[in-house]
């Protein structure tokens, strides 16, 4: 930028329109006369794997979430909500009409932002490994194809029985790259997400079925991985473990924030657990799967982008407290008195939260440490009246049944101060 004119230079067409994106950003902040931005992502993919149990994402939900990926840098959109039918259970069918004509509508609403929308497929519950089904997989792959998709993947996650098989797993991918990918010669590479996704109960010797997807999985296709755990960071000891058994950097599939597990939680707090030395040697990239609540998993999701388009630089807090910003700035007081008390799961993933909060014990009470207290309290009764000033008002609708209950948690937590006070 210079008083002149704007330049903006991409690598290709999608650092291009990233280009266009700093600028808008840039331009909202400041008024710029002169400056000159070099930039470009810590990792190839970034972005999300609608991967959870339950509820999956409404069509308007998706399109809205699209839109918020092209405006911060994520590129990746995995289509693979465990209770579509079509994703799982109906595999071999293809999509009524209905559902197939929003398919194709969230492929353009994804090219729109360059995204790549990823279309999966769940076979894996009773995949009989013979001719028939793999060609019911390419007849499926096929009917995507014409909807206008362009990138697949092929989740064996969570099955039991014969779909589990390593061989023959990595045989069917390495089938579909051969007469599918390389045949259109415009779709993306793979990915699959093994059996085996998480150090939890992968075999670690020789015969484990990573070592076999690394020596007969095609060298183009991504392979998913959770972790040392389900819900587990990612660290610089699990993304080597993985990589050295599946012989590729692995794609890390990030079960937060989802809530899948602990439906009565919705997760606001700080994206942290990231190992800030990963580049494109040590992973393909990280999807995060989020919750049900779409408008809701922005807060962590700003973060994930963040995180991912700069890993050396990323900073947790910094990156919540702009994402609270950017997300509703009119009730931002509100939004992050709300969040900071909402972001554990208190079962499995646990997180920190509520840490500028100083209780006390009945033996340690002051009116002072009350005083202070009670001031929080206060604010925090008058937060569901103050959110609704949200402009947002799809984010305000999911967060609303725990706003009230919040609300409900100061005035009691105030009572039984006030009954403290007295005695
Ligand atoms: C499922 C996922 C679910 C998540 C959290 C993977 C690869 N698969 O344990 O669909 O949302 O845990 O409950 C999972 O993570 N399995």
């Amino acid at each position: 930028v210079t008083p002149e004119e704007v330049v903006i230079v991409g690598r290709d067409n999608s650092g291009t329109f990233y280009g266009v994106q700093s600028l808008l950003q840039v331009l909202s902040q400041t008024q710029v006369m002169q400056c000159e931005v070099v930039d470009y992502p810590s990792v190839a993919e970034r972005g999300v794997i609608e991967g959870f149990y339950g509820n999956p994402w409404s069509h308007k939900d998706r399109l809205r979430q699209f839109d918020f990926y092209g405006q911060y840098k994520m590129n990746t959109y995995v289509y693979g909500p465990k209770d579509d039918p079509w994703h799982r259970d109906k595999w071999r069918e293809p999509y009524p009409e209905d559902e197939a004509r929003q398919i194709s509508e969230l492929v353009e609403a994804c090219n729109r932002n360059r995204v790549n929308f990823v279309w999966a497929v769940h076979p894996g519950k009773d995949i009989k490994w013979e001719e028939s089904d793999i060609q019911n997989l390419l007849r499926k792959f096929e009917a995507m194809y014409q909807l206008g998709v362009r990138a697949f993947a092929v989740h064996f996650d969570d099955i039991e029985g014969n779909g589990t098989n390593p061989y023959y797993q990595t045989e069917l991918m390495n089938i579909l790259n051969d007469d599918f990918v390389k045949v259109k010669g415009d779709v993306e590479p793979l990915i699959v997400c093994p059996t085996e996704y998480t150090r939890l109960w992968a075999n670690p010797t020789e015969r484990g079925s990573l070592i076999i997807y690394g020596n007969e999985l095609d060298p183009s296709v991504d392979v998913f991985w959770t972790g040392d755990a389900v819900c587990s960071n990612m660290t610089e000891s699990t993304m080597e473990w993985i990589s050295s058994r599946i012989q590729r950097p692995a794609l890390f599939w990030w079960n937060f924030p989802v809530t899948d597990y602990a439906r009565h939680i919705v997760m606001q707090g700080p994206v942290y657990g990231l190992a800030n030395t990963m580049d494109e040697t040590k992973t393909r990239g990280i999807l995060s799967n989020p919750m049900e609540h779409g408008e809701a998993s922005k807060l962590a999701l700003y973060s994930v982008g963040d995180f991912a388009w700069n890993t050396e630089t990323y900073n947790p807090i910094d990156s919540w407290e702009r994402a609270i910003e950017e997300l509703a700035p009119e009730v931002k007081e509100a939004y992050r008195l709300f969040a900071i008390h909402s972001c554990d799961t208190e079962t499995g993933y646990r997180r920190h939260e509520s840490w500028e909060t100083t209780t006390f014990g009945f033996e340690d009470y002051t009116p002072e440490l009350s005083a202070k207290l009670m001031e929080e309290l206060k604010r925090i009764e008058a937060v569901p009246q103050a959110m609704e000033a949200m402009q947002n008002k799809a984010l305000l609708e999911e967060l609303r049944p725990w706003l009230v209950e919040f609300g409900k948690l100061g005035t009691r937590c105030r009572k039984a101060l006030e009954l403290l006070d007295d005695y």
